[in-house]
């Protein structure tokens, strides 16, 4: 049995996305945000306290873009993943890791230093530093953007793990300074049927658990 424990919104929605681009059965837990400040007892599931944390049987992971990964290699039979004797294998790795590393890190920066954190202990010239560099480094992958998917002519969870970050900055308030590719290719991953699946399942879980539907504090 698969668990993934889940925050409205957060980078766990990046495995909550793959698992319903693959029809996996799975039991969604949500917890509020931050689990580390408002539920303690979290940290007997993730010493982290961070979100996700996934559970498959004996395997137990908390990296969002790995979990995507693991789940197209061991459940994907070939339609999520790319498999290693494909040419577009280095192209679909850099990007399945480029929408963490790169695109989402500095986007937590900007959130936390311009919102999340209490008015006295706000950076406005981090937020906006990080926010600049967050957007020129999604500029310079416009080329990258033209068409429906990153890579290998399909959707893949490299697209999965790119689009959250395109995700984060709707709710960063940095999406309307994306350049153009990047919002057409966004908008054009949002139609995918599973995109739609994995917030009508967060929405769901939400409401019955008693978990409020957004990020609210800490970071
Ligand atoms: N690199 C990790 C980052 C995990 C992470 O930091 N998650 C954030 C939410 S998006 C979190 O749990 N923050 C709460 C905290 O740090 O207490 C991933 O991609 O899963």
């Amino acid at each position: 049995m698969i668990t993934l424990w889940h925050c409205f919104n957060a980078r766990s929605f990046r495995p909550l996305w793959a698992l319903e681009a693959l029809g996996l059965e799975y039991e969604l837990k949500m917890l509020p945000f931050p689990p580390r400040l408002l539920q303690r007892e979290y940290l007997q599931v993730n010493p982290l306290g961070t979100i996700p944390a996934f559970f498959d049987g004996d395997v137990r992971m908390t990296e969002s873009a790995a979990i995507a990964q693991y789940l197209a290699d061991r459940h994907g039979e070939g339609t999520l993943g790319v498999s290693r004797d494909d040419p577009a294998y280095g192209a679909y790795l850099n990007w399945l890791h480029f929408g963490e590393a790169t695109l989402t890190f500095p986007q937590t920066l900007v959130l936390r230093y311009r919102r999340l954190e209490p008015p006295e202990r706000r950076v406005p010239q981090a937020a906006d530093d990080y926010a600049r560099w967050f957007l020129a480094r999604a500029r310079a992958i416009e080329p990258a953007l033209a068409g429906d998917f990153i890579c290998a002519g399909r959707f893949t969870a490299a697209d999965i793990s790119v689009g959250y970050a395109f995700m984060l900055a709707g709710q960063v308030g940095l999406a309307d300074e994306l350049a153009p590719n990047a919002r057409r290719y966004w908008a054009g991953l949002q139609q995918q049927p599973s995109f739609a699946k994995a917030m009508e399942a967060q929405k769901a879980a939400a409401k019955s658990q008693g978990v409020a539907a957004a990020l609210t504090a800490g970071n």
